[in-house]
């Protein structure tokens, strides 16, 4: 079962509710702001300060960062790119049995995107809702000329206190310390009692966030990056639609292209980011 539901200020998003599971999904960015398996806690967590409005990101839930992650070559331009606060088109939703719901969204270039990135491009979003969260993210190249991307969907983890997460599975990995920016290498688990903000490479393997009482599974395809992220205290404070104690609460594992891992896509050309959340 799905419902079209639309906020004071225009703002639009779909609401999801099946045998497995719930969710929440913004026309805004195709941002998937609520997930939550039956009789679970929420898998994502989202800003009690968030907005929803249209062309603002939410805070927290899963940004798309698209067509690129981090700042771009012009300063000037949005950090993560434009996707996550574009409106969507809703192309489908699909009730594929009691337990599954299927919705497929999509971004094409405009004059406004062309400002900002002069390509000719068609994004779309398949988002699976079941006992598991899967999504793919496929980009057209729909020009007459190839063109590079980096992406990531940013998905800010719900833990219980972040001082007792522990990150599994990207042990040996070398990373880009987004803090320093050295290049280091990943020797255990990864724990938290700082700020981290790091971009893994070679990633290959499922990764695990251990939470107090529950551990979330991370699957990506067409992936071989991975960004580790919480603000800890003092970048928590800077942060819009944060509340200050809002690190305690969150992690951020985002299946990602990033860095070394750019694409470039040829003319008529394709590339799939799938992420599965459980
Ligand atoms: O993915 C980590 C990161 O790049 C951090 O450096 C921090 O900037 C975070 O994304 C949030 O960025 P945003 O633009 O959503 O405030």
């Amino acid at each position: 079962m799905h419902t079209h539901k639309k906020l004071n200020n225009g703002f639009e998003y779909i609401e999801i509710n099946n045998s497995s599971a719930s969710a929440k999904i913004a026309l805004n960015g195709a941002h998937i702001f609520h997930y939550e398996q039956k009789g679970k806690k929420p898998l994502l967590w989202l800003s009690e300060n968030s907005n929803f409005e249209h062309k603002k990101a939410i805070r927290g839930g899963i940004p798309i960062c698209w067509p690129w992650f981090g700042t771009s070559i012009k300063q000037t331009q949005p950090q993560h790119g434009f996707a996550r606060t574009s409106l969507f088109e809703l192309t489908n939703i699909n009730e594929l049995d009691s337990n599954t719901t299927e919705l497929s969204f999509k971004l094409e270039d405009s004059y406004e995107t062309r400002k900002l990135w002069d390509y000719k491009f068609l994004l779309e979003f398949t988002v699976t809702i079941s006992d598991k969260l899967t999504m793919k993210l496929k980009t057209t190249n729909n020009d007459s000329k190839e063109f590079k991307i980096t992406q990531a969907l940013h998905s800010y983890f719900l833990v219980s206190d972040i001082s007792d997460v522990s990150i599994k599975g990207l042990d040996k990995r070398p990373y880009l310390d987004a803090l320093s920016m050295e290049n280091k290498v990943q020797n255990s688990e990864i724990t938290f009692n700082e700020e981290v903000d790091r971009v893994y490479q070679e990633v290959d393997k499922t990764i695990i966030i251990q939470d107090k009482n529950r551990f979330i599974i991370i699957q990506n395809e067409g992936s071989s990056s991975a960004v580790v992220w919480n603000p800890w205290i003092d970048k928590c404070s800077r942060m819009s639609g944060m509340k200050d104690d809002a690190y305690k609460s969150f992690v951020c594992i985002e299946s990602a292209n990033a860095f070394d891992d750019f694409k470039i896509i040829k003319p008529k050309q394709t590339h799939i980011l799938k992420a599965t959340l459980f």
